[in-house]
């Protein structure tokens, strides 16, 4: 059924308030799942929610254009990168395509819950402050990957001269100025770096909250999907430290 939220989010021709984005590269199993969550916590928000296709290769086109099509998703819809070159690009594509007063982005696979994102919304609008970040921070890991995510900020903190922490956690809520600042932001993983360390040095007020992290709801890592795979990803991580240094 349709709520009148929902109704309103559809027809509105006024800017949205809020828009987030979810950079999907091959998780065409999750994109039902990813609008049949976000559509009860619309709520009263003006909200767009952004699904970038970032270049997959799998089914994830012909799952948009059919879902998308459905009149209860009129709050969505989807921006085409045709070739994938990262993360990073993906989100920024979204981002730049926003037209709410407030961004938001989250991932595809539905670890962190759609709800994270109306928490950390209403968290940003409380604080009544321009320059403010609100942004997840993942309880229950397995600890090596806290370990790592631990060793990840330390060295981030070290290189930036600033601490960084759960750097990767999602939600990340922010208003749309701090988007000027990402002209030259790297188009890999270390976007979500890139951002905080901006943010940071633009003197942005940074709010944390525990998110729970569970697991994958469909598919596999679009990283870690084989040890040694994600050996090197971990490597990109770190070697990422010292680009998103460099760029920013
Ligand atoms: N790796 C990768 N992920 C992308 C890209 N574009 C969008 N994504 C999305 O970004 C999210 C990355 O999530 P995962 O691959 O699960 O990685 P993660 O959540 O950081 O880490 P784990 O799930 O703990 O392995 C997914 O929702 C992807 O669909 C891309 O170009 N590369
Ligand atoms: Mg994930």
């Amino acid at each position: 059924m349709v709520t009148r939220a929902q109704e309103m989010n559809r027809k509105s021709s006024l800017a949205p308030e809020l828009s987030i984005i979810v950079p999907c590269y091959n998780e065409a199993k999750n994109i039902p799942h990813i609008l049949r969550r976000f559509m009860p916590v619309l709520k009263s928000v003006r909200v767009e929610l952004i699904l970038v296709n970032n270049g997959s290769a799998d089914d994830t086109a012909a799952v948009l254009k059919r879902e998308l099509s459905k009149r209860q998703y009129g709050f969505a819809r989807t921006v085409l990168v045709p070739v994938n070159i990262g993360y990073g690009h993906g989100i920024l594509t979204g981002l730049r395509a926003a037209k709410g007063k407030v961004l938001a982005y989250t991932h595809a696979d539905l670890q962190t819950p759609p709800e994270d994102v109306f928490k950390a919304y209403h968290m940003y609008q409380d604080r009544q402050m321009t320059k403010h970040l609100v942004k997840g921070a993942r309880k229950g890991r397995k600890p090596i990957d806290a370990v790592f995510t631990w060793c990840y900020g330390a060295l981030a903190s070290v290189v930036f001269l600033s601490w960084l922490h759960e750097i990767n956690a999602q939600p990340k809520v922010f208003p749309r100025e701090l988007l000027a600042l990402l002209d030259d932001a790297p188009k890999d993983f270390s976007l979500d770096l890139y951002l905080l360390a901006k943010a940071k040095r633009a003197h942005y007020a940074i709010t944390e909250f525990p998110v729970d992290f569970g697991a994958r709801l469909h598919g596999a890592s679009k990283w870690a999907f084989s040890p040694k795979a994600k050996l090197k990803g971990v490597a990109r991580f770190f070697g990422g430290i010292f680009r998103a240094r460099w760029m920013c």
